[in-house]
């Protein structure tokens, strides 16, 4: 029988879970990323976590992103906003479509479980509207990311950014974007096994990131 490829995180706790808990924390520790453990996520997979084998890219101008998007997708705008993020200059190291069951969506948004909105807003993205996923890389993303998505109520975010442009309703905001390190890093795991992500380097990259 063929093993389905480990996630790099899984929602259940696996028996040996306190053991790769502990690879987790020794992994995260090396990282300065002590939050990491905190999230509600258990570590599945041993060596073979975003940590111990992205764990130094993820550092300093290659950290990651995770965009989701369902309404991109209903909107068809889904090149639109990837280009945006490809002009700018970031590496795009995965993509796909997924229909997310309600136990990816709950844990996605775990951090909003007591929004009265939550349920709606998990009920939205398991609609069956595909959601596109998507995981950047290059220098500051995960700042410049938010940036670029803009703030979460339409009415505040910059003319110019992603929501700014396209959306006028908090609750059809357009695009997800991680929002700090560590959420970056739980939520790639969670949409993403580690074969899924990809590993080179853009040719303009030197230039790109370069400083004088
Ligand atoms: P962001 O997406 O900017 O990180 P969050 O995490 O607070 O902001 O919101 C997650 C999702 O929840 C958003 N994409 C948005 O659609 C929805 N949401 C946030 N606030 C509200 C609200 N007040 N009413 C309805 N939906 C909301």
């Amino acid at each position: 029988m063929i093993n389905p490829p480990a996630r790099a995180f899984s929602t259940a706790r696996p028996a040996s879970s306190l053991r790769n808990v502990a690879y987790g924390v020794s992994a995260a520790a090396a990282l300065g990323a002590t939050a990491f453990v905190a999230q509600p996520v258990h570590l599945d997979a041993g060596a073979r976590t975003i940590a111990a084998r992205y764990g130094i890219m993820l550092y300093d101008s290659k950290r990651r992103s995770l965009n989701i998007f369902v309404d991109g997708v209903s909107r068809q705008i889904v090149g639109k906003i990837i280009s945006r993020f490809e002009e700018r200059g970031y590496k795009l190291v995965a993509v796909k479509s997924v229909t997310p069951s309600k136990e990816l969506a709950k844990e996605h948004y775990v951090d909003l479980a007591n929004r009265p909105f939550y349920p709606g807003l998990v009920d939205y993205i398991t609609s069956g509207t595909p959601v596109v996923a998507l995981v950047w890389e290059g220098k500051d993303v995960i700042r410049q990311g938010r940036r670029m998505v803009g703030a979460t109520n339409p009415l505040q975010s910059d003319p110019g950014s992603i929501r700014g442009t396209y959306a006028v309703s908090v609750g059809r905001n357009i695009i997800h974007a991680s929002d700090s390190f560590e959420s970056a890093t739980k939520e790639i795991g969670l949409w993403f096994n580690e074969k899924e992500l990809s590993s080179y380097e853009p040719i303009a990259w030197p230039w790109i990131f370069s400083d004088n």
